[in-house]
């Protein structure tokens, strides 16, 4: 193994031995099959990776997340792992995983894995040897269920609980063989492993030693929150989709899953000398809860990603039936999560990743102010308290795709939800309408690095068409513009790792009720930072408060105009950064 031990990293914080490296941070998400293609096949994989690097090294990041890199069958693009110690040999093999880790290390970047426990593929070995008797010594490895009492098997209605997935439908298949039904929150072809059962933990800790034996720094944990069920399954309140209901009180953030995580922190991360990077995904998860998950003193998790400010553009009928976002109500949810998270545990922030449109199209405007608009709602974020976490393609200002219609769409939960509501009777062009806002695949679209004809992503046929704007929009046009969404990101980055005060200041969110002026002050010890955004596409004078907080014109440290107007003006998607120290501090 070529890998160099993550001690020889240099830590990132002045005092390593009282506050965690990974508070300064800032981490970059990878999706490696729409990154960068080394061999023509049209799928990103990991050689394509290390010759790209030197972006990240570039944009200044301290760590690398890769969405899955495992043999998967790819029902959800390698969410359905189907061997944990291996790589899937479209994306490589475990000597280019080698070569990619020593490089990123060689770069001073971290690099975290994808880890896809809450489920399996059902074409892991486990899965096989579980379905394929009642007796297997794998059964109990998995969920399985007889019918509902009183009703056949195979009869409509017979499954267990009434459970609805995440991607449509019911929760539960029947295996026709063996009589009985397995579980599944997401595809049928990802059944959920028993975390009651104790040789799934010991497996699943092993296949995590594993990996860090072998050099990684750390773990983002799929849908973390969501292992541990109760145990008598019982059927969830009606959603009004048939005669299915929602689960979510039987299984979000269940009646052990805190105990599961500090077991997990015992047998697999302590005791390793260097601290690693864990961050749990948790749809659902509140902010108490959040809490509890990384208050640092339960030895749990680093940080959760939480979805509330995600679904605050979520409709009735949920997230393909989209509103458009009151800024308030990110203010106010945002805010909370500040304040929630300010003495105990700490907070990821982020406003894209593989599953949500892009940013710059969903709460900017990437028609008119799209530069403008991309380095706005950057600003906002990355000065937060917290973690950031960019989305491969976002410091670019990428933005949602030009899909013509369903057929170009490749992710399961798109194609599903398309079938399912379509055969539930509502009207194709609004079913297509919510796609279009809020599929996944815009997130998925390959990266674009240069004008050439796939972007420079591949030269053989992309997996999923490139997004034709690459011609202008690509990380090539912006390297050598200083006045870049990418300079800009290099920037808000530099400023984490300069600034005392973006890491460890405290928040107080100002204008609450302004309906589209963003703005707060982070403070630490003598040093006050104002952040003021204009999140819409007029012009704003800037409020009293915000004046009053410290911006004044000889502090301005950051700004996306290359030339700011007067100090008490904000002009479209305008955002300024002003910094007081010392005596200057209100
Ligand atoms: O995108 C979503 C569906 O609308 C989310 O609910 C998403 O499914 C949820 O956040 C869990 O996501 C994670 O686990 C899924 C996988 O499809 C996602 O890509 C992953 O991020 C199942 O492994």
């Amino acid at each position: 193994m070529t890998t160099s031990p993550a001690s020889s990293l240099t830590p990132l914080t002045p005092d390593p031995s009282t506050r965690s490296w990974w508070r300064s941070a800032v981490v970059y998400q990878v999706y490696p099959r729409s990154f960068a293609d080394s061999d023509g096949d049209g799928v990103g994989d990991l050689r394509g990776l290390t010759s790209r690097l030197g972006h990240l090294a570039r944009l200044g990041v301290d760590v690398v997340w890769l969405s899955p890199i495992y043999p998967s069958p790819g029902s959800d693009n390698g969410y359905d792992i189907s061997d944990y110690r291996a790589v899937d040999p479209a994306l490589g093999t475990l000597a280019d995983f080698d070569e990619m880790l020593a490089q990123a290390h060689g770069h001073g970047i971290r690099v975290i894995l994808d880890l896809v426990v809450n489920h399996t593929s059902d074409e892991h070995p486990w899965f096989v040897e579980s379905r394929s008797s009642r007796d297997s010594p794998k059964r109990g490895w998995y969920w399985w269920r007889p019918p509902r009492p009183g009703l056949a098997v195979g009869e409509p209605g017979a499954e267990p609980t009434n459970w609805e997935s995440f991607f449509s439908g019911p929760t539960w298949t029947l295996d026709e063989a063996t009589g009985e039904y397995y579980l599944h929150l997401f595809h049928a072809k990802q059944p959920d492993l028993n975390w009651e059962n104790p040789e799934v933990r010991r497996e699943v800790h092993a296949v995590m030693r594993w990996w860090l034996d072998r050099g990684v720094d750390g773990f983002r944990m799929d849908v973390i929150n969501l292992i541990s069920k109760d145990p008598a399954l019982p059927d969830g309140p009606p959603n009004g989709r048939g005669a299915l209901g929602d689960g979510f009180e039987h299984y979000g953030t269940g009646p052990r899953v805190h105990e599961f995580l500090q077991e997990m922190h015992r047998e697999v991360f302590e005791g390793r000398g260097a601290e690693l990077l864990t961050v749990g995904e948790m749809p659902g998860v509140t902010v108490e809860e959040a809490a509890r998950f990384t208050d640092p003193a339960r030895r749990e998790l680093s940080m959760v990603f939480q979805f509330e400010h995600v679904s605050l553009d979520h409709g009735p009928a949920g997230k393909f039936d989209p509103v458009p976002l009151d800024l308030r109500d990110l203010k106010a949810s945002l805010g909370r999560w500040q304040a929630g998270l300010a003495d105990r545990g700490w907070n990821s922030l982020y406003l894209c990743n593989h599953d949500q449109p892009r940013a710059v199209s969903r709460f900017g405007d990437a028609q008119r102010w799209w530069r403008e608009s991309a380095t706005a709602l950057a600003t906002v974020l990355h000065l937060h308290r917290g973690t950031p976490f960019v989305y491969q393609g976002e410091e670019l200002g990428m933005t949602n795709a030009p899909f013509a219609s369903i057929a170009s769409m490749r992710d399961v939960e798109a194609v599903r939800h398309h079938a399912t509501a379509v055969a539930l009777g509502q009207d194709p062009d609004v079913v297509w309408r919510g796609l279009l806002a809020m599929g996944r695949d815009h997130a998925r679209t390959p990266m674009q690095w240069d004008g050439s004809p796939h972007a420079g992503f591949t030269t053989g046929e992309p997996w999923l068409e490139v997004n034709p704007n690459h011609a202008w929009l690509n990380a090539a046009a912006q390297y050598d513009d200083e006045a870049s969404v990418f300079h800009h990101y290099r920037r808000l980055i530099e400023l984490r790792h300069t600034l005392p005060v973006v890491v460890d200041g405290d928040f107080t969110m100002l204008v609450a009720d302004h309906p589209t002026v963003y703005a707060f002050v982070r403070r630490l010890d003598d040093e006050t930072l104002t952040v003021v955004a204009n999140l819409s596409g007029a012009p704003e004078d800037v409020p009293e408060e915000v004046l009053e907080a410290g911006a004044g014109p000889g502090d301005m440290v950051l700004a996306n105009y290359v030339e700011p107007g007067p100090t008490a003006t904000l002009a479209p998607w305008e955002a300024r950064v002003y910094r007081a120290a010392g005596a200057a501090t209100r």
